[in-house]
């Protein structure tokens, strides 16, 4: 079989999967029964024009495939893109855990990943503002590990039982099945106002960490507090970290509405070029490890989801990294038939007694159930396990194994006691022994109840133009909501979190702060409980700032994989073209030439150059910087065009780098960015190099106030 150029293969459970992989490759047409088949196109009618027979078993056969070839949607997370990889290990924890990933060195443990947005739809779009889901397979030795976490490290609830209620919440009003998507709307709002647990999530999502410039750009969480267990059996708490190669980078709100219209494929289409031209996207495995001694010394509860521990208080340990090195063959059999199970665990590992997380233990096998069609969804190749497996469960739908012998019971004699239990020496599975004496009571923990301190720490921690998306992004959110009862419940209690914020919100609705509003009653518990005992405390500041959590502090130096623009018509001058190019390429970025027609132009040295795209088919918002090489020529087509003086002033309202050699001027000439020649980012008749510093900043956002004039 072809292998895709630069694809990795050499993983073990890339080996496995090739056992069901087909090619048609220089095959003959056949049906399911391997009958060879002469003609696809007609069906068998009583004559030429004549009625179609129900005798036609090929017609029937192609038909019912067809009429049953969509499954149920992922209830959340939906929407999604996966790759294959692999995990190594830096250094071995042994001091923390006995998991094999997390102790032997010379591993390469393949993965598979999958990223989501979390509330759309399987065909809705990649830039929604929203959670992505950050979901890693690990194909251990010792079986699967699941790490199914999102891009933000703290989820909007603290108890599963109101899982159902938040996503109904989020997801399009069901009367009329609107907005797609999209968490703009009242019901959303109206929730979050009454839980108001969901504010520490709910204002990440405010922030650009919703709009990911790339999969391949973001952070990765495991949320929840976890345990690592060591070969004595010692349990130390543990919080998963997925820290990005290329720094963690976003969008503008504005970007991210027009990506959505200009290719609703944006993060997928970035993720499968990025494996496909050999750019393997990595992000390094980090520990936040707390010694179970440690357990009440923090001012939150270490059981509760909605809170994270500032890597300023506990720093995160890198001990390995993951490189996503292969596309899916198919999208249906491995990205959209993968399962992901909090559950899945190896020892080595373990849960904590988070609410939140055990109400996941249940959901994620149950929604196979629906979604895969029955129990055997682990024997579907993506989800099969490396080594062998040996049970006595059998049968179900879609069973596709042989199970051998007369029995299919523990203990038995008949079949030698076989399968035999395995000895914990042996690595048999044993739960990590916690002490519990407690009532059963259905209720929720006081020490859950600080809802505001987080989220103002987060908003605190934020840089000006940070905080300016944020204000930005409520004003835009809470603008949606029809109903001003919400709104004004909204802007009170983003007035817990920051007195300016919700002011600033306010005036763009229109609106005022109220002083007062009903109690807001933490709904989080039941009808008899003391209602005062579990009301949110006022915020509550035990640090300062966690610069860490503002993407201003992360990393800047790769242009790696960044989209470039260059502009460029006949005629254009090949010295600066190649003069910038060469230099852009050495680092790795991407040159797309953007002509007024496709085909190929030609340079002032006579030389056929393919171009990427008309500038009728593309826009400004899919690339990261924008070149203009000179040549009067080009640059008189250019500036015929108008369509290239939106692009300029589009990707200058957009805080990117443009540059322009010697003609190239005159375009620049023609726009907003003509005025903000002392601007930073933008280099004219300047060396490569500053171009390439530009770029790797990401953004000039000290543009942003000159930016938000720019009308296009
Ligand atoms: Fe999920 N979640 N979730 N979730 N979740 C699902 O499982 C659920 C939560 C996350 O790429 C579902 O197979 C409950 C937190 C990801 O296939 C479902 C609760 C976090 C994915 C489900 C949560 C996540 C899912 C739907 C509250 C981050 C996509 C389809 C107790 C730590 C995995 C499926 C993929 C998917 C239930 C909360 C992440 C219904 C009940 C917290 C990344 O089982």
């Amino acid at each position: 079989m072809a292998e895709h150029k630069n694809q990795k293969s050499d993983s073990k459970k890339i080996e496995d999967l090739k056992a069901a992989y087909k090619d048609a490759e220089g095959q003959t047409m056949t049906t399911n029964q391997g009958l060879k088949v002469n003609d696809t196109n007609n069906s068998l009618k009583s004559g030429e024009r004549g009625a179609t027979l129900l005798e036609d078993f090929l017609l029937r056969e192609k038909i019912t495939s067809f009429d049953h070839e969509r499954i149920p949607e992922r209830i959340v997370h939906a929407r999604g893109s996966g790759a294959h990889g692999v995990f190594e290990l830096y250094e071995s924890i042994e001091e923390y855990s006995k998991a094999g990933i997390f102790t032997d060195t010379s591993r390469k443990t393949p993965v598979f990943a999958r990223f989501s947005t979390v509330a759309g739809s399987k065909g809705s779009t990649d830039l929604a503002r929203d959670v992505r889901g950050f979901a890693v397979k690990f194909y251990t030795e010792e079986g699967t590990w699941d790490l199914v976490g999102n891009n933000m490290p703290i989820f909007f609830i603290q108890d599963a039982m109101k899982f159902p209620d938040l996503i109904h919440s989020v997801k399009p009003e069901p009367n009329k099945e609107i907005p797609q998507a999209a968490s703009a709307h009242d019901t959303f709002y109206d929730f979050i106002s009454r839980s108001t647990e969901t504010l520490h999530n709910q204002i990440w999502v405010m922030s650009d960490r919703a709009i990911p410039r790339s999969l391949r750009m973001m952070e990765g969480f495991g949320i929840h507090t976890f345990r690592l267990i060591n070969k004595e059996g010692k349990s130390h708490f543990v919080k998963f970290h997925w820290k990005p190669k290329l720094g963690v980078h976003s969008v503008t709100w504005d970007e991210a509405v027009k990506i959505s219209g200009a290719d609703s494929d944006f993060h997928r289409r970035d993720l499968w070029d990025a494996i496909e031209s050999g750019q393997y996207p990595e992000w390094e495995l980090g520990l936040q490890i707390v010694p179970e001694e440690d357990e009440h010394k923090f001012d939150f509860d270490l059981l509760d989801p909605t809170k994270l521990i500032p890597e300023e208080m506990v720093p995160v340990k890198i001990i390995g990294k993951m490189t996503l090195n292969r596309n899916p063959e198919n999208f249906f059999a491995e990205t959209e038939q993968v399962a992901f199970l909090p559950g899945h665990i190896v020892p080595g590992i373990d849960f904590t007694n988070d609410p939140l997380l055990q109400g996941r233990l249940f959901s994620y096998r149950d929604t196979q159930l629906s979604r895969l069609g029955g129990p055997n969804f682990h024997q579907i190749p993506i989800n099969r396990p490396v080594g062998e497996t040996h049970n006595n469960q059998r049968d179900g739908h879609m069973q596709t194994e042989i199970p051998k012998g007369q029995t299919a019971y523990f203990p038995n004699s008949l079949g030698g006691g076989c399968p035999h239990l395995a000895k914990m020496a042996e690595g048999g599975f044993t739960h990590h022994e916690e002490r519990i004496d407690a009532k059963k009571i259905r209720t929720r923990s006081a020490s859950f109840s600080d809802h505001f301190s987080q989220p103002a720490l987060f908003y605190r921690s934020l840089s000006d133009w940070e905080k300016q998306h944020v204000t930005e992004a409520y004003t835009f959110e809470l603008g949606k909501c029809m109903h001003q009862h919400i709104q004004e419940r909204m802007l009170w209690v983003v007035a817990q979190i920051d007195e300016d914020l919700a002011a600033n919100v306010a005036k763009g609705l229109g609106l005022k702060v109220p002083k007062q509003i009903e109690q807001p009653v933490n709904q989080a518990i039941g009808a008899d409980a003391d209602v005062e005992k579990f009301q949110p405390g006022k915020k509550n500041v035990y640090l300062d700032q966690a610069p860490t959590l503002s993407q201003a502090n992360t990393r800047f130096d790769s242009i790696a994989t960044r989209q470039i623009a260059v502009l460029a018509a006949d005629g254009f001058s090949m010295q600066d073209f190649e003069n910038m190019t060469s230099a852009l390429k050495a680092k790795d970025a991407i040159i797309k030439i953007i002509a007024p027609h496709g085909g190929t132009i030609t340079c002032s040295e006579g030389m056929a150059h393919k171009v990427d795209a008309a500038i009728s088919t593309t826009e400004s918002v899919l690339y990261d910087a924008v070149y203009i090489p000179g040549g009067k020529q080009s640059v008189k087509s250019l500036l015929e065009t108008k369509k290239y003086i939106k692009f300029i002033n589009e990707a200058f309202k957009h805080c990117k780098a443009i540059a322009a050699d010697n003609d190239g001027l005159d375009v620049i000439k023609a726009t907003y960015v003509s005025d903000y020649k002392d601007d930073e980012a933008v280099l004219l008749n300047a060396e490569p190099k500053a171009f390439i510093k530009a770029i790797s900043k990401h953004r000039n956002w000290n543009r942003l106030a000159v930016a938000d004039s720019v009308p296009v």
